[in-house]
């Protein structure tokens, strides 16, 4: 590794002082901790630029290949510990202002966490960016500047209630406004000349309103201080040419009126997670960032070359699932209509440098637009999507002539009542590579997702298994954990995250392995005194914390481990069979606002952990805690503070997970199905360090059509107790019959996420794991063997198997 470059700290505590004094024209006496965040988060920022206009300045020098990241989310999370410890200089900046009388630590709990993301796709354009930097590459993002992120989260009565979580987007001290760049988006407006596209004529798109993109940088600093990129975040204005046209004709509220649509674009993020939102804000949000992004990737482009024979040579763009697929298009209308290329010539540049990764299996996920909301919003991209379905299909009838069904099967456009654009289609005819996230989910796109395309394309395909930073996972959030590890290894972990294996070896040593130990227990500690500051519940930190931490559905099955909590309830209750050991059940994660079944399963959570936690005999060995709000700042605290990590998706459901990771290297033992990344874990870390139950995805795919959860409940007492239970006052009090839609879901509606398959299995598996539990020394190894094995779900390792196979990215140290 190169050494760390530490900026000059010598103006640091001044740049803070005149931010109070002159910015916010305050005395320094005046200055509340959120004054002095933003002031040491504004000293910070000008060493960030330093480093920033060097590295684009080396980038420029060189004429390097650029890599940009497109997506709707950038789930980063909080930014000033992160970037005072990739620049090396968080002991140093405590010290400075431990001598102001500041403590960093409160100041730091004044950041609010952008949450521009709604879970795994977007906190995983995040950790691509640290690793891009920390790898010194040349890959920058391209998202919204959302002014409403997610929701936040809280909890009354048991039911989850919404907030606006309007977070400082015209205002972060990492945010700088790039005026001097903005970019102008032609939306809505009609086609006067469809003249075929091939006759040489430019089809006039004309009364189109035009939306002003205006972007925001937030430097994003790697590893080492060497290299800074940024993540570039769009806000959408409304143009004032425009409007004064409108203004002159004397209609002064309509002019107005159109400047606060336009301005809607970026109000907020839409927060379903792996469902279609399906509005057509949501379009315009898409085509809106691929529009800006567009435009400015080629404006940096033109400024090293007079045209485009190179731009696949010195551009990458990967698009982060469908979201921004129309990026195809839009880099094809301005190849062929603004900058005059020919057809066949655009289409190869936009082939060669887009790529596309697939994030979600579901259906109810994949994006699908009606053609006449498309026409409306974007008419010209339609009739160019058109274009290249038509070129598709006229290959597809080369390669095979006599099947008609699948060139249907096939098309960008999907025929039936409502025709509707096929993203996914659109994205993969438009790129050179498609990828899935975990390799049983790369093997499921290709077999079972679109089989016809890995037959006419099966160079293609590939997989890209996920991976999350050791910085902001291990460094950052296991302070106590990552001082350990470089007493004993040395630091190289941080930039080589396989150098933990020598952990191994350590595991025979008693006295590392009671070091290792207490860390966890005061990572436990800590995050004790977080449940009891959020969820107001005393738990014991001396009890197996069992953590389902991630967004609320149906296929993540935290009913399936609800379901446990309940039959561990009973046990006890009425067998008098008491637990091996004292467990705390904790769950923390959103639901989406229109999800019903999901925000029930929150109120349900919160109805056992009340009656369980209440029982003055069940309270000894198990509780239960529902953290809200979970979001990054939460997620650093919950994940060090795990014994036990809950990854019980339905096989072949999750595409791969990365909270699973963030677990497995912060020493917390998976009880996992074969499912997505799950799978990889359980091979790096051995099957004796692991808890695996459930079936696979084959099983799952053959049991489809015949699975009847009626007859696995007619055999078995406990799994009726505890429905019955679910359906019964007991965990609802007066509010009769609210959980039957659960009941119902799994008892009378096919039980489509198979609970009940495999619940036996998860009893027994739980069992062995509190066994297990109390051979402190057995136990010590097995999490010792979690952190020591998953180095490779290092970001780093998955960020140089793209740089290497699909972009074609180098170091430029
Ligand atoms: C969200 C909206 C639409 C499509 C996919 C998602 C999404 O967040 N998918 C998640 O992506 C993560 C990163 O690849 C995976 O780890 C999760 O398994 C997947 O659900």
């Amino acid at each position: 590794m190169d050494s760390i470059i530490k900026p000059d700290l010598s103006g640091f505590e001044n740049t803070i002082r005149d931010y109070v004094r002159y910015v916010l024209g305050k005395p320094m006496t005046d200055a509340t901790s959120t004054d002095l965040f933003n002031g040491v988060s504004s000293a910070v920022r000008k060493l960030l630029m330093d480093i920033r206009i060097e590295t684009e300045q080396r980038y420029d020098r060189r004429d390097v290949k650029r890599m940009h990241y497109i997506s709707m989310e950038f789930l980063t999370g909080p930014l000033l510990a992160n970037n005072l410890l990739n620049m090396g200089i968080q002991e140093d900046v405590r010290a400075i202002l431990k001598n102001m009388g500041l403590d960093l630590d409160i100041l730091m709990a004044c950041e609010p966490d952008p949450s521009l993301g709604n879970g795994g796709l977007g906190r995983l354009a995040a950790c691509f960016l640290d690793s891009l930097a920390s790898l010194d590459m040349p890959g920058f993002g391209y998202g919204i500047n959302y002014d409403y992120g997610l929701f936040k989260q809280s909890i009354m009565g048991g039911y989850q209630r919404e907030k606006p979580d309007y977070w400082p987007s015209r205002s972060s001290p990492w945010l700088i406004a790039r005026s001097g760049e903005k970019c102008m988006v032609p939306v809505y407006g009609r086609i006067v000349d469809t003249e075929d596209i091939e006759g040489g004529y430019n089809p006039m798109w004309s009364e189109w309103k035009l939306v002003v993109g205006r972007p925001h940088d937030i430097p994003v600093v790697g590893y080492g201080g060497h290299t800074a990129n940024r993540l570039r975040l769009f806000s959408a204005w409304a143009s004032e040419d425009f409007d004064i046209q409108i203004f002159n004709e004397g209609d002064y509220f309509r002019a107005v009126e159109r400047k606060i649509s336009s301005e809607n674009i970026s109000k907020i993020l839409y927060p379903s997670d792996s469902q279609e939102a399906g509005r057509e804000l949501r379009l315009v949000q898409e085509y809106f960032l691929v529009a800006c992004a567009v435009q400015d990737i080629i404006r940096i482009y033109l400024k090293q070359h007079d045209d485009f024979n190179q731009f696949s040579k010195k551009v990458a763009i990967q698009l982060n699932d469908t979201h921004p697929a129309l990026t195809v298009a839009e880099l094809m209308r301005s190849l062929v209509d603004v900058h005059g290329l020919e057809w066949d010539n655009a289409w190869d540049i936009t082939t060669q440098t887009l790529a596309y990764t697939n994030h979600t299996l579901l259906p109810e996920a994949l994006e699908k637009w009606p053609l006449a909301i498309v026409e409306k919003v974007i008419p010209r991209h339609l009739q160019i999507i058109y274009e290249i379905n038509r070129r598709f299909l006229e290959t597809l009838t080369v390669n095979y002539p006599d099947d008609p069904q699948r060139l249907h099967r096939m098309s960008i456009i999907e025929e039936g009542d409502e025709k509707q654009v096929r993203m996914a289609h659109l994205a993969i005819v438009g790129s050179h590579s498609v990828n899935g996230v975990a390799k049983i989910h790369s093997h499921l796109v290709k077999t079972g997702l679109v089989p016809d395309f890995y037959d006419l394309w099966p160079e293609k395909f590939n997989n890209k298994t996920n991976g999350v930073t050791p910085r902001r996972w291990l460094l950052s959030a296991n302070p106590g954990l990552a001082r350990l590890i470089t007493e004993s290894i040395g630091d190289k972990w941080i930039v080589d995250l396989d150098t933990l294996k020598a952990l191994e070896s350590l595991g025979r040593d008693p006295a590392f392995l009671e070091k290792f130990s207490m860390i966890k227990r005061e990572n436990k500690v800590r995050l004790a005194r977080l449940i009891k500051k959020t969820a107001y519940i005393d738990v014991d930190p001396d009890s197996i914390f069992d953590i389902h931490a991630k967004r609320i559905h149906e296929y993540k099955r935290q009913f399936l481990n609800v379901m446990h909590i309940i039959h561990g309830y009973f046990m006890i209750q009425e067998e008098g069979v008491i637990p091996t050991a004292p467990r705390t059940y904790i769950f923390s994660g959103k639901a989406a606002p229109g999800y019903f079944l999901a925000k029930l399963l929150i109120r349900l959570i919160h109805g056992v952990a009340d009656v369980v936690n209440k029982d003055p005999l069940v309270s000894q060995w198990i509780k239960v805690a529902f953290i809200p709000d979970y979001k990054v700042s939460l997620a650093e605290i919950i994940i060090p503070g795990a014994d036990v990590s809950e990854q019980i998706s339905t096989a072949g459901m999750e595409a791969s997970g990365t909270g699973n990771m963030k677990f497995a290297i912060n020493g917390a033992v998976t009880m996992g199905t074969m499912d997505g990344a799950n799978i990889e874990i359980a091979e790096a870390v051995g099957p004796d360090n692991i808890y695996i139950f459930g079936h696979d995805v084959e099983e799952i795919q053959a049991m489809r059509g015949a699975y009847d959860p009626g007859k696995i409940l007619a055999q078995s007492p406990h799994i009726q107790r505890v429905l019955n239970a679910v359906n019964s006052p007991l965990f609802c009090g007066w509010e009769n019959d609210l959980f039957f839609p659960l009941f119902d879901a799994v008892v009378n509606h096919g039980d489509y996420y198979m609970n009940l398959a495999d619940f036996q299995s998860y009893v027994d598996a739980q069992v062995r794991l509190s066994g297990d539990y109390v051979d402190k020394k057995k136990w010590a190894q097995m999490t010792l063997l979690n952190t020591a094995r998953t180095g490779i779900f290092s970001s780093d390792r998955t960020i140089r198997e793209y740089a290497g196979e699909v972009w074609g990215l180098e170091r430029q140290i």
